[in-house]
């Protein structure tokens, strides 16, 4: 079903497949494992993993969450490989890497724990900034902005084209539990001018419905947005983004290279 409607997405239009020249694949990104799933990181820009973390870890990873989130007191935190050993650990284990494409390291990560009080809508948008360690004027890097005092700047595409993002998560996520939506095939558009996402977010999103324990795989570059959650339960995620770090400019550093 997906086939049909990734292929036929071109910047400003939505036409048959059969009139689109597909955008080149991205370069850097090669997959090693054979994929069977309904969706895959290459074609549709995201895949769903059933089942990676079990209930033991669930559970060690959601105190874990609950005591960065009540120590940080707030329902967003970044940085969390500095934070705590658990994360920083799990971001390297074998079971994540499995998942990504060779080569990647964790290069910022995030909780968002949606809560019944803090809970909130996402819109449509790209993610198009990476945190570094200091401002360096280089070429090809900007806007720069600043969050929770950590450097962040848009890397050119072809950065963006050869990272990818794990998205753990600790709780059962469905569409009335602010899950991901996603436009299947994005990530292919490259940079969309935000003028521009409004056309390319009118039809029916994909829902990325997920269980607790399961890891949604996805290119920083889809569009995506989640809706406030109407369930009263907690929406945990981990959100940990990775990237081959020599292509990182070289006069800039990653803010959390481990
Ligand atoms: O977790 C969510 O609902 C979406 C978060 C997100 O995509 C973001 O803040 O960039």
């Amino acid at each position: 079903m997906i086939a049909w409607w990734w292929s036929g997405l071109k910047k400003g239009n939505l036409t048959p497949a059969s009139s689109v020249r597909k955008r080149s694949p991205p370069t850097k990104v090669h997959l090693t494992r054979v994929h069977t799933m309904t969706h895959t990181l290459e074609q549709d820009g995201f895949e769903t993993h059933a089942g990676i973390l079990s209930s033991t870890e669930l559970h060690e990873l959601r105190e874990e969450a609950n005591r960065i989130a009540a120590s940080e007191g707030t329902v967003c935190v970044r940085g969390l490989l500095e934070k705590s050993r658990v994360f920083k650990r799990l971001s390297v284990s074998a079971h994540l890497q499995s998942l990504l494409p060779d080569g990647l390291q964790p290069v910022r990560s995030i909780l968002f724990d949606k809560t019944p009080d803090q809970n909130w809508p996402v819109l449509w948008h790209q993610d198009l900034t990476i945190a570094v360690q200091g401002k360096h004027a280089v070429p090809e890097y900007g806007p720069w902005s600043i969050k929770d005092g950590v450097p962040h700047t848009q890397p050119p595409s072809s950065l963006l084209e050869s990272m990818v993002t794990l998205r753990l998560h600790l709780d059962d996520t469905d569409g009335e539990k602010g899950a991901l939506l996603v436009v299947p095939g994005s990530h292919h558009l490259g940079k969309i001018p935000p003028t521009d996402v409004p056309r390319y977010t009118h039809a029916v999103p994909h829902v990325c419905n997920c269980r607790a324990g399961d890891v949604l795989v996805m290119s920083p570059l889809i569009l995506h947005s989640s809706r406030r959650s109407k369930n009263p339960g907690r929406r945990r995620v981990l959100h940990f983004e990775y990237a081959p770090p020599e292509a990182l400019h070289a006069n800039l550093q990653w803010h959390e290279y481990i």
